[in-house]
């Protein structure tokens, strides 16, 4: 098989990824390890900022988005006894979107069927090749049989784990990584959310984050320990540690009810250093991981395609300067949005390991928010996204 676009992984990198190339008129492959349900119930993001909403309008997948998800103009911090609103839309003009990845993905999946380009699930031991001179290719086994699809160029979208950021040579790559010692137990229920906004609090227990998916569908996580096991975990032990967590006057009016997914995910912040090597470009969880904190890993996944997307519709324009620009200008966004993500993990948890004077300057951190509209304009900047640079 030949295309002009080889996309490694069907996560929402490389589908918006597709999307925005099949709107420019350039072919491309996508192939993905897993099948297309079990992408589908991977429960991972909730939150959309302006860029990932522009994108996806831009692509032409945001129909259900506009319809069905849910405007956000703010959100509530809880700190200790303490309670800040922090007025996104007052503070910044913008406001960002409750649509889960889930919802995103399945958009992106139906638009692919609709627009007839091909993709590959359950494609096996997928691996690019040539990438260092001007014919690359993906070998890969579907079926049973080996295949190889001929592009001008690969993308890796393959997440934390993928294949392609392995292909590069060590020697070319630069990675800077920073393991935090907790985790985020997270558990979703079709129950009414507790609060009309997001609430994340920092407590003596640990953190804690009352987010939602729509009216009915409520998603919560607690900051939990890293060797914790799922089956410690029982739906009523999570929101019994939760009731303990949540503001008491909010916690009051908590509505529980059956786990419909429960998960465990370690919080990690990742870059991997440049983006593309000859003619193989890595963008989403290929080239970063974010703690969840900022809610940014997803958002960046989208502004990197979209830089990707417009490098190489100028490529086949007949220029080569945004190919060439692209890590610069992605990575410039990336580290900024690490940045704030480290920032809002480091204020929000409770660290094992930083004693007393660690707890007196996240309490001094959160008194100067509640008394600065510059530091929280700061925050909310960035909470909405900074612009695609
Ligand atoms: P994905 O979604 O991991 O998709 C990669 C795809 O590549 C496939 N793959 C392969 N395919 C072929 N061959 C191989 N060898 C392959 N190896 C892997 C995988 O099966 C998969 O389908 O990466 P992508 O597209 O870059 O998207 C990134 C986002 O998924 C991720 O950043 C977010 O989910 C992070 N995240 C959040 N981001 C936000 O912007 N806002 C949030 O509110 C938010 N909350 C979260 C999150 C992540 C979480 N977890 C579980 C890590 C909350 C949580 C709990
Ligand atoms: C979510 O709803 O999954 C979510 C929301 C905000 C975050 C992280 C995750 O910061």
């Amino acid at each position: 098989m030949r295309t002009q676009v080889a996309i490694v992984g069907a996560g929402p990198a490389g589908l918006l990824l597709g999307a925005l190339l099949h709107r420019a008129g350039i072919d491309n492959v996508v192939l993905e390890q897993r099948s297309a349900d079990y992408v589908l119930g991977r429960i991972r993001a909730g939150v959309l900022e302006q860029v990932a909403m522009d994108l996806l309008r831009e692509a032409g997948v945001a129909g259900r988005m506009d319809a069905q998800g849910l405007p956000h103009r703010g959100f509530e911090m809880a700190f200790g006894e303490r309670r800040l609103r922090i007025d996104l839309h007052a503070l910044t003009g913008k406001q960002v979107m409750v649509y889960g990845q889930t919802e995103v993905t399945r958009d992106l999946m139906d638009h692919r069927r609709l627009s007839g380009r091909t993709t590959v699930y359950e494609a096996e031991d997928v691996q690019p090749h040539g990438f260092d001179g001007d014919h690359p290719w993906v070998g890969y086994r579907h079926g049973g049989i080996g295949q190889r699809l001929d592009a001008d160029f690969i993308i890796g979208c393959d997440g934390f784990h993928g294949v392609c950021r392995s292909a590069v040579p060590a020697d070319a790559l630069q990675t800077f990584e920073k393991v935090y010692p907790f985790g985020w137990l997270g558990l979703l229920a079709d129950t009414p959310p507790v609060n009309e906004e997001l609430i994340y609090g920092h407590t003596e227990r640990g953190f804690m984050l009352a987010s939602m998916r729509s009216h009915q569908r409520s998603r919560y996580y607690l900051q939990c320990l890293l060797d914790d096991k799922l089956e410690q975990w029982s739906d009523e032990a999570f929101w019994a540690e939760l009731r303990r967590r949540l503001p008491a006057d909010v916690a009051a009016r908590l509505a529980t009810g059956p786990s419909i997914e429960k998960s465990i995910a370690p919080l990690r912040s990742f870059v991997a250093e440049p983006l593309r090597f000859g003619r193989l470009f890595l963008a989403g969880d290929a080239a970063h991981i974010v703690p969840p904190t900022g809610a940014k890993g997803l958002n960046l996944a989208a502004s990197d395609v979209g830089l990707l997307a417009q490098a190489l519709t100028e490529f086949y324009g007949g220029s080569v300067a945004g190919i060439d620009h692209y890590s610069r200008r992605a990575l410039a966004r990336v580290w900024k949005a690490e940045r704030f993500s480290w920032w809002f993990t480091s204020l929000m948890h409770r660290f094992p390991d930083t004693g007393g004077f660690g707890l007196r300057m996240q309490q001094a951190e959160f008194d100067y928010l509640c008394g600065s509209v510059a530091a929280q304009t700061v925050l909310a900047e960035n909470y909405v996204g900074l612009p695609l640079g």
